[in-house]
C-alpha cells in the first residue's frame, strides 16, 4: 500500500498516486463532478471525483465516458474519516494548497452523524460541551502547535543551562499558596489537598542541590470566579534556580525563556497566527521595563484611572492601563513590576535589604495581563520564620517546608507563569477557554 501523506506535504509531493486520510470537511456533488474538501491534522485539500475524460481507449471507442459519480462520495456525511488513494495533480488553479486528488478508492472509516452541534458562530459554551469536534477547526488545531513550539523552544533554554526537569506531587497535606483557593480531596481515612503551585518542592529541589530546574504541570484553585483569566485547573511553567544574587537574576531567565518562546513561535507559526487570528507576533527586546509597584500606580493615575485600594495589586484595568503606558512609551508588550509590598506578598518572598517594606519579587504583564509571578526567596531559616509567623502562620503548620532551611539551602528563586494565559495573549484571544485543550471551572467539569 501507498505510504500515508500528510496534506501539508502534498505540495511538494510529485505528481503520481498518493494515499491521504483525513475527515470530510465539505461535499459538492455536481451532475458530473463530486469535489470533497478533505482536512487532516495539517491542512486540506480538494479531492474531486469525475469531471475527466477517461485516456480514451482505443480498443474500445466507448471508453471516453466521464468517470461516474458514486454515492459513496454522496452519502458523505461532515465529519466522516475516510482514506483515499488517488493521483496528486498540480493544479495553480485549485486555490486550496494548488493541488487536487482525483479520486481512485474510497475508504470510510468512521462515519459522521450528519448534524454538527458545533458551527463556527456557536458560543464558547456549546463549543466547549463538544469540544473534540470543535478542536477540529484550523485555529485551534494551530493553538495547540503553538503551544507546542513555544514550550519546546522554553525547554531549549532550560536544558541549555544544565536545568533538571521534575514532575512534583499534586496530593498535597497543606496548602501551598493562599488557603482561600484550596480544593480538599477525600484521602482514605483523611483528607488531603490539590496543590496551588509546586512552590514547597521546587524550592525542595534547592535544599536537593539540583540548582536550576523546571516544571511544566498541572495546578488547581478553587477560584470561584468567572473571569476570562481564570481557571480552576491550569497548566503552570515553573522554574527555580539557585546561586543567584537577586530576583534580578531570575528577571533575566524569564525575559530569555520569553525571547525565545516567541521567536520560535513567530518563525514556525508567524504566517498562519496572522492569517488565522489577524495578530501579528511581537519578539520582544531585551531588556523588558521595570516598574516599581507604587509607581505603576501613580502613573496609571495620571493616566486617569486610580487603583481602588493602594495598599493592594494592580487590579485588571490597572494592569491594563500600564500595559497601554508602556506601549506608548516603550513600544513593548512586557513590563514587569517590582517591589511588591510584603504585606501583598507571601512569606516565602526576600525582603528588600533596603527597604524592609518591599520583598525581591515581581510580576510579569504581557498585554495588559499578569501571566507571571517570580521572586528571591528568603532561605535564612530564622529570617523565614520570623516571616511566616509576622504572617500570622504557625511554623509547626510548615513543618516539612522549613525542615528544608534547617539543613542549608542557597540563595535561590524562581517564578511561575500560566501557560494558558500566555497563549491568550500571545494570540489576541479574549478568554483562556479559547486556548486551553479542556477548559475547568466553577460550572464546568466535562467533557
Ligand atoms: P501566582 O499565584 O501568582 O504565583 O501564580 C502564578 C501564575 O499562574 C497563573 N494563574 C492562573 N492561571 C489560570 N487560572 C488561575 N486560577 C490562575 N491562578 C494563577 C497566572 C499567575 O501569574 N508560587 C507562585 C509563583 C512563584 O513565585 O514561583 C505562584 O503560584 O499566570
Amino acid at each position: 500500500m501507498t505510504e500515508r501523506v500528510l496534506i501539508k506535504d502534498l505540495a511538494a509531493h510529485e505528481d503520481g498516486i498518493v494515499r491521504v486520510s483525513g475527515w470530510v470537511e465539505k461535499v459538492r456533488d455536481q451532475r458530473y463532478v463530486q469535489f470533497v474538501v478533505l482536512r487532516d491534522e495539517s491542512g486540506a485539500v480538494q479531492l474531486v471525483n469525475g469531471g475527466v475524460l477517461r485516456e480514451p481507449d482505443p480498443e474500445n471507442p466507448r471508453s471516453d465516458i466521464l468517470v461516474p459519480r458514486t454515492t459513496t462520495i454522496s452519502e458523505l456525511t461532515q465529519g466522516t474519516f475516510i482514506t483515499v488513494t488517488g493521483e496528486l495533480q498540480h493544479n495553480e488553479r485549485v486555490k486550496l494548497g494548488g493541488v487536487e486528488v482525483q479520486i481512485e478508492t474510497i475508504d470510510v472509516v468512521a462515519a459522521s452523524l450528519p448534524e454538527n452541534p458545533v458551527a463556527d458562530d456557536s458560543n464558547i459554551d456549546v463549543r466547549l460541551d463538544w469540544r473534540f469536534l470543535d478542536l477540529r477547526r484550523p485555529e485551534q488545531n494551530l493553538v495547540f502547535r503553538v503551544q507546542t513550539t513555544f514550550l519546546n523552544a522554553l525547554r531549549q533554554v532550560w536544558i541549555e543551562r544544565d536545568f533538571i526537569e521534575i514532575q512534583t506531587p499534586k496530593l498535597m497535606a497543606s496548602a501551598s499558596e493562599s488557603r482561600a483557593e484550596l480544593f480538599e480531596v477525600e484521602y482514605f481515612e483523611g483528607k488531603a489537598f490539590l496543590a496551588q503551585s509546586p512552590q514547597f518542592f521546587k524550592q525542595m529541589a534547592q535544599a536537593a542541590g539540583f540548582g536550576g530546574i523546571f516544571e511544566v504541570g498541572p495546578a488547581f484553585r478553587a477560584d470561584h470566579s468567572f473571569t476570562s483569566r481564570h481557571a480552576t485547573e491550569f497548566t503552570s511553567i515553573d522554574t527555580e534556580m539557585s546561586w543567584i544574587d537577586s530576583h534580578e537574576d531570575v528577571m533575566e531567565l524569564h525575559e530569555e525563556l520569553m525571547v525565545a518562546g516567541l521567536s520560535a513561535v513567530k518563525e514556525k507559526h508567524g504566517e498562519a497566527i496572522q492569517k488565522l487570528f489577524g495578530v501579528e507576533i511581537q519578539v520582544p527586546e531585551r531588556p523588558f521595563p521595570r516598574i516599581p509597584l507604587a509607581e505603576a500606580k501613580e502613573i496609571v493615575k495620571e493616566r486617569g484611572y486610580e487603583v481602588p485600594r493602594a495598599d493592594a495589586d494592580m487590579d485588571p484595568e490597572g494592569e491594563r492601563q500600564i500595559s497601554a503606558y508602556v506601549k506608548e512609551k516603550y513600544g513593548h508588550d512586557f513590563v514587569f513590576l517590582t517591589d511588591y509590598a510584603a504585606s501583598i506578598r507571601p512569606f516565602y518572598h526576600m525582603l528588600n535589604e533596603e527597604n524592609p517594606e518591599l520583598t525581591k519579587s515581581y510580576d510579569l504583564i504581557y498585554n495588559g495581563t499578569e501571566i507571571s509571578t517570580g521572586a528571591q526567596r528568603e532561605h535564612r531559616i530564622d529570617v523565614l520564620e520570623a516571616q511566616a509567623r509576622a504572617k500570622g502562620m504557625d511554623p509547626e503548620e510548615l513543618g516539612f517546608y522549613l525542615d528544608f532551611f534547617r539543613y542549608g539551602v542557597p540563595s535561590h528563586g524562581g517564578f511561575g507563569m500560566g501557560l494558558n494565559r500566555v497563549l491568550m495573549l500571545m494570540l489576541g484571544q479574549s478568554s483562556i477557554r479559547e486556548v486551553t485543550y479542556l477548559f475547568r471551572g466553577p460550572t464546568r467539569l466535562l467533557p
